[in-house]
């Protein structure tokens, strides 16, 4: 009874082929556009390319359960050899091909690797959130969600741009983006994809060991921001939305 064009196009997007679902196909930062792994496409002939700068990740498809260890990286796949060069302050762009879901926040996330991501493991490194946006105005089921800002159905890309904090200190590091979408009653749908940054300049400030969280290990499968059902009486009543996952690390 309610809502019925939203649950139509909910249902279009599970049924539909090759169009369902997302990921983050490519990076820009300023004028220079970084090409990211298209899990559609030949795996040979992307893996270990000198322009490779995204890890591999497994496909468009959600990974449902918030212990999945494939929830950091959409798998832990085969590590790029290269790394996107940036400064702190500056800001990185992830481009879409198009998003189809309304619904859930959307947050990007880094971590240190070390001396070398590719030999750091996606389910140890500690990251902290740089970025968070989820309910903007309204109601968990009608209001309006970044998410939904985000939301193509003319086939243009999506632009999702965040500045890394400018006292952070330079080093190597992982970059996460996710789409959390809970369109679907306790059937929270991740969507996380990984890059490698390598920040040039930066400030000398690190995050302390209290903002450092594991995927699996940020999110509480039972938290009733991620089992949740935005669609009751009761979710139209509510104009709050708790991102999961804890505080965004400015910093400051
Ligand atoms: C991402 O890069 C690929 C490879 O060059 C390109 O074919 C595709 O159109 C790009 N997609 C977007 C959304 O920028
Ligand atoms: C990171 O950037 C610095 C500064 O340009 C450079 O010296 C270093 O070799 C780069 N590291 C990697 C692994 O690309
Ligand atoms: C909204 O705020 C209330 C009171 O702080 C809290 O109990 C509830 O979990 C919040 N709802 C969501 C969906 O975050
Ligand atoms: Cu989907």
């Amino acid at each position: 009874m309610m809502l019925p064009a939203l649950l139509a196009a909910c249902l279009a997007v599970l049924s539909g082929p090759v169009v369902a679902h997302g990921g983050l196909a490519n990076y820009t930062v300023g004028d220079t556009w970084y090409r990211g792994y298209d899990p559609s496409a030949p795996a040979e002939e992307q893996l270990g390319q000198p322009w490779m700068v995204q890890r591999q990740w497994a496909s468009i498809d959600p990974i449902f359960d918030a212990d999945d260890k494939f929830i950091a990286c959409n798998n832990p796949g085969v590590a790029p050899p290269s790394y996107i060069p940036i400064e702190a302050g500056e800001d990185i762009t992830a481009v879409y091909y198009y998003w189809l879901h309304p619904v859930g926040p959307m947050t990007v996330w880094l971590a240190h690797c070390g001396d070398d991501c590719a030999t750091a493991d996606v389910n140890e490194v500690g990251w902290f959130k740089i970025w968070e946006a989820g309910l903007l105005e309204g109601n968990l089921a009608e209001g309006t969600w970044y998410q939904k800002q985000f939301q193509r159905w003319d086939g243009s890309p999506g632009l999702w741009p965040v500045t890394i904090p400018k006292s952070l200190k330079a080093g190597l590091y992982m970059i996460r983006h996710e789409i959390l979408s809970i369109h679907i009653e306790d059937k929270p749908q991740f969507y996380p994809e990984c890059g490698h940054l390598n920040i040039t300049t930066g400030g000398d400030v690190f995050p302390e060991e209290k903002w450092l969280q594991k995927f699996p290990g940020a999110y509480d499968k039972n938290d009733p921001s991620i089992k949740i059902n935005v669609y009751t009486e009761e979710a139209m009543k509510t104009t709050n939305y708790t991102i999961p996952g804890g505080p965004v690390w400015t910093g400051a």
